[in-house]
């Protein structure tokens, strides 16, 4: 197998959640790190136009989302797993409702200005103007809370994930970790990141004691790669062959038509290419870059749209 490469930055909550997989399944992987703001020129060329971080790259065949990453994690390194038979459905579930309404209650309690200034701190006035502008463009129209119904909702969020530890166990779902508990640590450890803002999670003691847990897998083995690098390698590799891959249609689309592929939610960039893999829970377009070359792109299907092109 090539290696994993990973495209990230240091505080994207949704690249801990997957640095902390790594950690957990003693994957090694290749750090390359990218902007956290548009213009992300190298990202672009590797995706055709998904922005959003983190990216997953093995050879020519690029994976978007971080319920996609797992996945694909989950298949090359089985043991220890993060969908435990007894609670794989549950599991999936839950890290579902974390990675969309925890993450976006806990992203609005948290940019209130104490919050801003404690989690940008070292950034300066105009590196947080560009932060803000870049950030509204990428949230488009999706509906905005108040900071007081967000701090509402977070507070009852972490009383209810506190109940699910109330019983002494020391993982969300049991005795051993699952996808879920990924999902919810990274908006705790986002939240931990603005001390100014982090009292709420208070409420929640044994909460704290497995975040502590939980970071202590840690992010094993890593080399950084550069960019540069990173499109050599897509250029020179072929992507996997799926063609064994059963074909699965709810569109009215065959294998082979032009198709864009987006989130449903934010960050809505197409990405065209042929469609080339289409099962019950991913889908994926062959396109051709001229900084990448032939590339695969893959996507959960859960949570992104497909439209003839
Ligand atoms: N559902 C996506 C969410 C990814 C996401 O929202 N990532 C944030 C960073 S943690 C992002 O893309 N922010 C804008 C950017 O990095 O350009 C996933 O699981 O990967």
């Amino acid at each position: 197998m090539s290696e994993i490469i990973f495209h990230h930055y240091p505080n994207s909550p949704f690249s801990e959640k997957v640095r902390l997989i790594f950690g957990f399944k003693k994957v090694a992987w290749k750090s390359v790190i990218i902007p956290a703001i548009m213009p992300k020129p190298n990202v672009v060329a590797l995706t055709g136009g998904y922005r959003r971080t983190p990216v997953m790259q093995i050879g020519a065949d690029i994976y978007c989302d971080t319920a996609l990453i797992a996945d694909v994690l989950e298949r090359l390194a089985p043991a220890p797993s993060l969908y435990p038979t007894e609670c794989a459905g549950l599991a999936r579930t839950l890290a579902q409702w974390a990675d969309s309404t925890l993450f976006w209650t806990m992203i609005t309690h948290l940019f209130q200005p104490a919050g801003m200034k404690s989690a940008l701190g070292n950034m300066t006035p105009e590196q947080i103007k560009a932060f803000g502008a870049d950030r509204a463009a990428f949230r488009g129209n999706m509906p905005r809370m108040s900071l007081p119904e967000a701090t509402g909702s977070l507070t009852e969020y972490l009383r209810r994930l506190e109940n699910m530890l109330a019983d002494g166990k020391p993982y969300l779902l049991g005795a051993q970790p699952c996808i879920a508990d990924f999902s919810v640590y990274h908006s705790v450890w986002f939240l931990r990141s603005a001390p100014a803002v982090a009292e709420v999670l208070e409420v929640a003691p044994k909460l704290k004691e497995w975040a502590g847990r939980m970071e202590a897998f840690g992010h094993h083995e890593f080399d950084r790669m550069n960019a540069e690098q990173a499109l050599e390698i897509a250029r020179n590799s072929r992507a996997a062959d799926t063609s064994h891959l059963p074909f699965v249609d709810f569109h009215g689309i065959a294998p082979g038509e032009r198709v864009a592929i987006m989130p449903n939610d934010y960050g809505i960039d197409p990405v065209e290419g042929e469609l080339v893999i289409s099962t019950d829970n991913e889908l994926a377009v062959r396109r051709t870059d001229p900084l990448a070359g032939e590339v695969v792109v893959h996507f959960p299907r859960v949570g992104f749209q497909l439209k003839k092109a």
